[in-house]
């Protein structure tokens, strides 16, 4: 477990910038910030959250940098605790002098996400706002970032808080059975405990109902396209992405090794992984790239299988169904159908089929239709309100699961069992917002944060 006792230092900020932010959190911050930091007027609750401009001046004065710096006094900042924040020039070097300034005075460097922990450690925001922070500053897509600022304005906490509030509502009434056998106390009856647990399990099953959105936005879907050489595999990534990432070329065998590309389709965060085209080569370089295509097609979420509609068809389709059957979400499409007649006489491959000409940008909208219903697994129309993570969903399935126990016996008024299960549904919402985190959990999910936040 961390110390939350003494004074942390990090740079806030990226690298590159034209300013950099320098964060002291703790007791000492204002302390080490004015030992630092030189101005008109020393940084204190007087001119609290005040930009005030001066220096940043090493005790030696060897080094003296232009800076502005602010103080946010405890308990109304970030961390809870009373903070300094000095911004400087950019780039690496004065940043780092900056912060050895900071450590030399006294601060310890922040490991990463430090600053959030200490505000969750403070009551400042619950475990799912503190993970909402993260999401932001990962989010890929707008409807990801619109889903992680919800969560960080403590919707989700919320929600389950309610839920664990009414649950332990419950197991207090078992544990006064239990305790006052004897006594006629004014208990509820059992039926009305028992609609709780199901208004409870209700709502826990809502929540779930967003999992695949709240896995997919955070995690994105790995997107593979293959098919035999020549089918039109890379002109297909490139017309995703909107500009010419791979070589595309009139020869079989051009791409030989695995592209990979970051996009937004839709709203949908993927990894586009064009590959080399599936044959039997007699070039080294070219066998292993078709290694490689193949190694992609095993950890596809989803494979886009380019099959040429101006070459052999049951070819096409024979070899589509020797390497990807079976492996992940299949989608079959037909490329160049402007070189057919007409593209009603394909074959039918036996799977969701798409027919595009990549050549005359047609059938693309409709090949991304079957490709969104693929993702969601149904096809979507609004935004939810809130869409839990993998962490979230596992958990919210562990509460789930005790529930019926305890309905059961309740109705058995088996209040010592009741009261077991009540607790195990309690302490898994509770590990949701941090009320019953684990310091290694607590630190697992911190340590995915970056330096500085
Ligand atoms: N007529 C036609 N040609 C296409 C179409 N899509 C791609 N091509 C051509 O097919 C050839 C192979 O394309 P490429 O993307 O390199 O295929 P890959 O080997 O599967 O990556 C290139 O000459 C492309 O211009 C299409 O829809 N219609
Ligand atoms: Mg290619």
């Amino acid at each position: 477990m961390k110390n939350i006792d003494d004074t942390i230092a990090a740079i806030s900020t990226g690298t590159g910038g034209a300013v950099a932010i320098i964060r002291i959190s703790g007791a000492d911050a204002l302390k080490i910030g004015n030992s630092i930091w030189h101005g008109g007027t020393k940084l204190s609750s007087k001119g609290k959250r005040k930009l005030l401009l001066g220096k940043c001046i090493s005790p030696d004065s060897s080094f003296s940098e232009q800076a502005v710096a602010v103080f946010f006094q405890s308990p109304n900042s970030y961390t809870g605790e009373d903070i300094v924040e000095i911004q400087c020039h950019g780039g690496t070097l004065v940043s780092r002098k900056v912060l050895e300034l900071t450590l030399a005075a006294g601060a310890r460097q922040a490991d990463p996400g430090e600053f959030t922990f200490r505000a969750f450690m403070n009551g400042k925001i619950d475990l799912t706002q503190a993970e909402g922070v993260c999401d932001i500053i990962s989010a890929q897509s707008g409807m990801a970032l619109n889903l992680a600022e919800r969560q960080t304005g403590g919707i989700l906490g919320k929600t389950v808080r309610e839920i664990r509030s009414s649950l332990v509502t419950v197991l207090s009434e078992c544990e006064s059975r239990m305790d006052f056998v004897e006594e006629e106390l004014d208990w509820q009856k059992p039926a009305s405990l028992i609609a709780t647990l199901e208004k409870a399990s209700s709502k826990i099953k809502n929540l779930l109902k967003y999992r695949t959105e709240g896995a997919v936005l955070r995690e994105g879907v790995r997107i593979v396209i293959a098919g035999k050489p020549n089918v039109g595999k890379s002109s297909l990534l490139n017309l995703l992405l909107g500009y010419d990432r791979a070589i595309v070329t009139a020869l079989p065998g051009t791409t030989r090794d695995t592209v990979e590309e970051h996009a937004v389709i839709r709203n949908i965060p993927v990894k586009l992984i064009d590959t080399a085209g599936i044959r039997d080569a007699d070039n080294i370089i070219e066998n292993k790239g078709i290694e490689r295509s193949l190694a992609s097609i095993r950890q596809a979420q989803i494979i886009l299988w380019l099959l040429d509609a101006s070459s052999n068809h049951a070819e096409e389709i024979k070899t589509m169904k020797k390497h990807a059957a079976g492996k992940g979400n299949v989608i079959a499409v037909w490329n160049k159908i402007d070189l057919l007649k007409n593209s009603r006489s394909l074959p039918d491959a036996g799977i969701e089929t798409a027919k595009i000409s990549i050549e005359k940008n047609t059938g693309v909208e409709k090949l991304m239709d079957i490709l969104e219903k693929s993702v969601w697994g149904y096809p979507h129309t609004d935004e939810p309100e809130t869409a839990v993570s993998t962490r979230h969903s596992s958990l919210l399935e562990e509460a789930l699961d005790a529930i019926p126990g305890a309905s059961q016996k309740i109705k058995s008024q088996d209040w010592e069992l009741a009261s077991v299960n009540l607790r195990a549904t309690i302490a898994a919402l509770g590990k949701i917002t941090g009320e019953d985190a684990s310091p290694d959990i607590l630190d697992e999910i911190f340590s995915r944060f970056c330096i500085g936040k």
